[in-house]
């Protein structure tokens, strides 16, 4: 595909969680505990457990884990595991909802400056479709991406990169025409095992993760005012303010 002036369409695919939104601590964090309220479960995650379980991706997969964990068998998890998720799901929309799930700051407006500059948004996540699309549509407006790739679309989720595969197969792109924007060593694992170029901006969870494969790590979005942290820049970027549509432009460009 290509734009008016001839130049190739590029597809900047975005993560959701940690990434365009800060979702894990108090908010999925919140809904998975509510949930074992509701069920009668004296389970509770606090922010350190929490810290450690996010690097098992999708919240399934993480219950089973804990539980694992915990010594439950594999028949009572298999019953107790998809109820459990879907109230938390139900629990989570809730919360996004009631405006208690916030955009990651400088997200919307990189956003906005991406679109003006004719480039294509795309969102690859791990996350379940229930709550991800009134997520997206609060904060951006669901209409701007162009294709929404959710876990429940995908057999195996990050770090494997089928829902990379499958959000550039939507969008008509090879792996030149498309950059990943991620938080977590997990996200791009999955951005690098589908031969995509990934920046990575980190939050309070991520911040120490290995991200030696990463092609950008900086610490916020470029926002007014805000002083930006390089953690790493090994094609010589520059992100004076923090990621921001230069910088994208110019990966996407190597
Ligand atoms: C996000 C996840 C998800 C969320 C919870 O990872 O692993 O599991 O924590 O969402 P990434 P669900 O940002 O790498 O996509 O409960 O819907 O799975
Ligand atoms: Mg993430």
């Amino acid at each position: 595909m290509a734009d008016a002036a001839g130049s190739p369409a590029i597809a900047v695919m975005f993560d959701v969680d940690g990434t365009l939104v800060d979702s894990e601590r108090d908010g999925h964090r919140v809904a998975f505990n509510s949930a074992f309220e509701e069920l009668g479960l004296a389970d509770r995650w606090s922010v350190e457990d929490y810290g450690e379980l996010l690097s098992t991706t999708g919240g399934q997969s993480r219950l089973r884990r804990w539980f694992s964990g915990r010594g439950m068998p594999a028949a009572d998890q298999d019953a107790l595991v998809p109820r459990l998720h879907r109230r938390k799901t139900e629990l989570f929309v809730e919360l996004v909802l009631a405006g208690v799930v916030p955009a990651r700051p400088g997200a919307q407006q990189l956003l906005d400056e991406l679109e003006a500059a004719g480039v294509r948004l795309a969102v690859a996540t791990t996350g379940t479709a229930a709550w991800v699309r009134p997520l997206l549509d609060r904060h951006f407006g669901l209409d701007r991406f162009a294709t929404v790739v959710t876990g429940d679309e995908v057999a195996v989720t990050k770090p494997d990169p089928e829902v990379y595969h499958l959000a550039m197969s939507r969008l008509g792109v090879g792996t030149g025409g498309a950059v990943a924007v991620e938080d977590s060593v997990m996200g791009l694992a999955a951005a690098r095992a589908a031969g995509v170029r990934c920046a990575v901006v980190v939050n309070d969870y991520t911040r120490t993760h290995d991200l030696s494969g990463a092609d950008l790590v900086v610490d916020v979005y470029a926002q007014p005012g805000v002083a930006a942290t390089v953690l790493s820049d090994p094609h010589r970027l520059r992100p004076v303010d923090g990621l921001d549509t230069r910088v994208l432009l110019a990966l996407a460009a190597l």
